[in-house]
């Protein structure tokens, strides 16, 4: 309730652009007294909004918080359920923890975890994920698609191809899809996705998608180890970027692909990833947990398997593995 008003206030603030607005006016839309508003306005600032307060004029915002919080999320969202429900936090070992937990007590579809840092991100195969505070978007998603289980890698590349979408959107930079699971902006990697389960045999309880996007890093945000291999939109752009925005915007392209995906099934989607994808056509190394395998990417199977093609001709499908350009 008093989360509301405050959502209410910002969406007042945020119309009025630089203009003032009076106190008056906002005790009366709120149907509140002058000295509720002012504590509201306190509340506002403990949350990192610089509000300035001029007598007979009212009040205007002049700074807001580099802040995924929930009131930057859901302010002027335009979905129906990806990001309607938010759950956010400082600091976390891992969001991913957090959406099991929240997705076995019930939380409803479209619901998300997000956090300004984690203290233990975790990758595939249990690897390490950077996520330094306050410049990325590192953040989980909780989905309950009526699909059999087998199915669930589709939503990996369906993920992925909303990220791309809404980099583009935001940014205008344009980046590439290394399959499975990773975004690449001259061929460093500035997203990983993550894509965890929780089923029986033949039913999908939830789907949990981790996000992780480094966006407002410098080089020097960055260990040591992954230098080599990581980059971020800032730096790519050279200049900071809007990460409630870039987070709206993928809430949004997931919806509609979502949707897209339920209805109709994972052609268009399909065809969508293999327009985004780098390393389709090309010769690749595919090391999976059991052997490397050299040949050429034909294209991926209506579930998302890779397709590869050996010297000998005989065609692989590959389930997980990391992949790479083949030096030959
Ligand atoms: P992955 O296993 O494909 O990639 C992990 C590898 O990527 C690491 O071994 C390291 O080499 C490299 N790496 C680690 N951190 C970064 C980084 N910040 N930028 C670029 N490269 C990096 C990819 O796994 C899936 C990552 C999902 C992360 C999200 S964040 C929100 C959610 N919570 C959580 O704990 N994980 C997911």
């Amino acid at each position: 309730m008093q989360s509301d008003i405050r959502r209410t206030l910002l969406e007042m603030f945020t119309n009025a652009e630089d203009n003032y607005v009076s106190g008056q006016h906002i005790s009366d839309l709120l149907g509140c007294s002058r000295t509720a508003v002012w504590k509201h306005i306190e509340d506002l600032r403990k949350e990192g909004y610089e509000l300035e307060a001029v007598r007979k004029k009212g009040y205007r915002i002049v700074k807001k918080p580099n802040k995924v919080s929930t009131n930057e999320l859901l302010l002027g969202l335009q979905t129906k359920k990806i990001g309607q429900h938010i759950h956010y936090e400082e600091s976390v070992d891992s969001t991913q923890k957090i959406a099991h937990r929240m997705a076995q007590e019930g939380a409803e579809e479209g619901t998300i975890i997000v956090a300004e840092e984690q203290t233990a991100g975790r990758g595939r195969l249990d690897r390490k994920w950077y996520s330094p505070k306050y410049t990325g978007v590192w953040m989980s998603i909780i989905l309950r698609p009526n699909i059999p289980p087998q199915q669930a890698p589709q939503l990996t590349l369906l993920t992925a191809v909303a990220v791309v979408q809404a980099i583009q959107e935001v940014t205008g930079l344009s980046p590439d899809i290394k399959w499975p699971n990773d975004i690449l902006l001259n061929g460093k990697k500035i997203v990983g996705i993550l894509t965890e389960m929780q089923a029986d045999f033949d039913r999908i309880h939830s789907v949990i998608i981790g996000i992780g996007m480094n966006v407002n890093q410098q080089l020097e945000h960055f260990d040591k180890q992954i230098q080599q291999i990581a980059t971020s939109l800032s730096i790519e752009k050279e200049e900071e970027i809007n990460r409630a925005a870039l987070m709206q915007a993928i809430f949004l392209k997931l919806e509609a692909l979502y949707e897209e995906y339920l209805t109709n099934g994972f052609r268009l989607i399909k065809l969508l990833w293999e327009a985004h994808a780098v390393s389709i056509g090309k010769r690749i190394v595919a090391r999976t947990l059991k052997a490397n395998i050299e040949g050429i990417a034909k294209g991926i199977t209506e579930d998302g398997t890779l397709l590869l093609e050996d010297d000998e001709g005989v065609i692989h499908s590959i389930h997980s593995a990391d992949i790479e350009l083949s030096s030959k």
